[in-house]
């Protein structure tokens, strides 16, 4: 079978480890697009020359030129800048907006037909900065976020119970930012809900929902403690591997349920706004939303999380996107 092909726009920490990671997997071909002249086409003849030791064989194309993203599949967006300590990612609007511009207008030029994956920050806007200016379909245009994010909750989940992360299902809905909502009441291990593992390692209710929104509160604010721990930089390695399995979900046809940034026509009680929520992910990109029953804490603090990022929206177009 022919081998498919993903250009990623945008090489810097995470496009670079994406490109080792589709390589390792051998998932498709890469062509590795940035505006900084030399770095991309030094960071594939990198990779390639890795490719005989680890052994894999895909193509490896670094370019500053938009037309080589010609014929991708799929394309992975990580144009921006990331944020410095102290900043949100709605400090970074202005700047990825006017980036996320160029890059739609390219990627619609040159790869009309491939679906889209968007990692940039702020997350829910610049998927949908994407979408407007591209005009492809909504399902075609998805937002890497919930993956992370669930994985982040996971983590901290599988740590305090001294269980291997593996066992571990759970999912954060929302808008990828403060107010994101890691879904407490269904998360388990293996079946098992996670709060009763709780309750029976501390005996006592109070003290079980006390470490659990401790671990709520490390989820929300996850991507700022990584931040604050490099100093130059926000998290790679983990943003990458959420989208990679995005991506071999799409490519593979897969149909996982990955907790997505994706276009809510009504599902959820939103309608017209890209929000994270568990979509079926496939050959047409999203190609179904599950619906999840909340009760009314997790209904209202979805709704917070859905007011952020219609606020985030509407300050986009303020400012002119
Ligand atoms: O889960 C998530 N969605 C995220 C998102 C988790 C962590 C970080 N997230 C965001 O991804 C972060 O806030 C940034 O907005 C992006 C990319 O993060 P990365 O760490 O890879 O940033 P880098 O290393 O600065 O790389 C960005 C590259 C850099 O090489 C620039 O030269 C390039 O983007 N860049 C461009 N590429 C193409 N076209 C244009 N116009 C352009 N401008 C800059």
């Amino acid at each position: 079978m022919a081998k498919k092909q993903i250009a990623l726009i945008g090489g810097g920490q995470i496009g670079g480890v994406l490109a080792q990671l589709i390589g390792l997997r051998e998932l498709a071909n890469v062509v590795l697009f940035d505006v900084v002249e030399d770095m991309p086409q030094g960071k594939t003849l990198d990779i390639a020359e890795a490719s005989r030791v680890d052994g894999f064989d895909v193509s490896l194309k670094g370019t500053n030129e938009y037309k080589d993203i010609a014929g991708s599949d799929l394309v992975i967006i990580t144009a921006g800048l990331p944020r410095k300590p102290g900043m949100s990612r709605d400090d970074l609007l202005v700047t990825n907006a006017k980036i996320m511009k160029s890059v739609a207008e390219g990627v619609k030029q040159f790869a009309p037909n491939s679906i889209v994956l968007i990692i940039s920050n702020p997350l829910d806007a610049m998927v949908t900065l994407f979408q407007k200016v591209s005009g492809f379909a909504h399902n075609k245009v998805i937002g890497q976020a919930g993956v992370l994010d669930s994985s982040r909750f996971s983590t901290f989940i599988a740590w305090e119970l001294g269980v291997s992360v593996k066992d571990i299902n759970a999912m954060v809905l929302g808008g990828h930012g403060d107010t994101m909502v890691p879904l407490v009441r269904y998360a388990n291990v293996n079946g098992v809900p996670v709060m009763e593992q709780l309750e029976r390692k501390y005996g006592d209710a109070a003290k079980a929902k006390e470490v659990m929104d401790a671990m709520v509160q490390r989820t929300k604010m996850a991507g700022g403690e990584v931040v604050k721990l490099l100093k130059t930089g926000s998290a790679f390695y983990s943003p990458a591997a959420a989208a990679i399995s995005m991506a071999e979900a799409i490519l593979g046809d897969q149909k996982r349920v990955l907790a997505s940034c994706v276009y809510l026509n009504g599902e959820y009680g939103v309608e017209g706004y890209y929000v994270g929520v568990p979509a079926v992910l496939g050959e047409k990109g999203c190609e179904k939303i599950l619906e999840v029953t909340l009760d009314k804490e997790e209904q209202a603090a979805f709704d917070n999380s859905v007011n952020a990022v219609t606020t985030l929206v509407a300050d986009m177009e303020r400012l002119g996107f």
